[in-house]
């Protein structure tokens, strides 16, 4: 079941699904902390430089493939560049949240190839921006959130306002349909701590890449 906690105030995007505390399910939570904290101790996040500027938030991946920013540009590859070697694996139970939320949406079938980790330390934001570096934009990306809650924006279209929504620890969102395709952006994170993950704010965006 899903809960449209904001459909009074702001009409989400047409494909947008909110699945509030999804992550922390009793039945999930242990498995997805414990696959998380084996990725960033596998792959530690990194700061990346992009065209336009170095990004605040330090970034890793898992899966076949991951999302790397230089002078250059941004793409999709199958070697960290920062390592010897492959991503780690994508662990299971986080290959299995991300179908499930996806199937939950009305996305079924969905079998992400990566997922990044944006690691947020109180300040760090995201600038508003469209996800576009994947290859296929009929599947979702589907979004975890752990850790400090964060303000999280939404470009509805052209001369709309921005939707703000506060993403918090387990929240899962799934951007498909006309969704997939929005501007979106995280305001600075405040300072705050959070029991289990810390000083910190970690989302997980599953993505098919190829
Ligand atoms: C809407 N991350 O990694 S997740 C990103 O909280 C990114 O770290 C943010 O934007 C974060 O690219 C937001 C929510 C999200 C992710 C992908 C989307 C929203 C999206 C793709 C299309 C539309
Ligand atoms: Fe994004």
């Amino acid at each position: 079941m899903s809960v449209d906690l904001f459909a009074d105030a702001q009409p989400l995007p047409e494909g947008m699904v909110l699945l509030p505390a999804y992550a922390s399910d009793p039945g999930r939570a242990a498995a997805v902390w414990e696959a998380v904290q084996a990725v960033v101790a596998a792959a530690p996040p990194r700061v990346m430089h992009t065209p336009h500027g170095t990004m605040s938030v330090r970034l890793t991946a898992c899966g076949a493939v991951g999302w790397v920013a230089s002078a250059a540009g941004y793409r999709y590859v199958a070697q960290d560049p920062e390592r010897p070697g492959p991503w780690p694996a994508l662990p299971a139970a986080l290959r299995r949240l991300a179908a499930q939320a996806a199937d939950e949406a009305g996305f079924p079938g969905f079998e992400p190839d990566t997922c990044l980790l944006n690691v947020y330390q109180p300040g760090d934001r995201m600038g508003l921006h469209t996800d576009k570096d994947e290859a296929d934009f009929r599947w979702p990306i589907v979004s975890v959130s752990l850790g400090i809650p964060a303000t999280f924006l939404v470009a509805q279209g052209q001369g709309r306002p921005l939707l703000r929504l506060l993403l918090q620890h387990g929240d899962v969102v799934v951007f498909g349909g006309a969704a997939r395709r929005c501007r979106h952006g995280v305001a600075p994170v405040p300072a705050a701590r959070h029991g289990l993950v810390g000083a910190r704010r970690i989302n997980l965006t599953f993505r098919r890449a190829r």
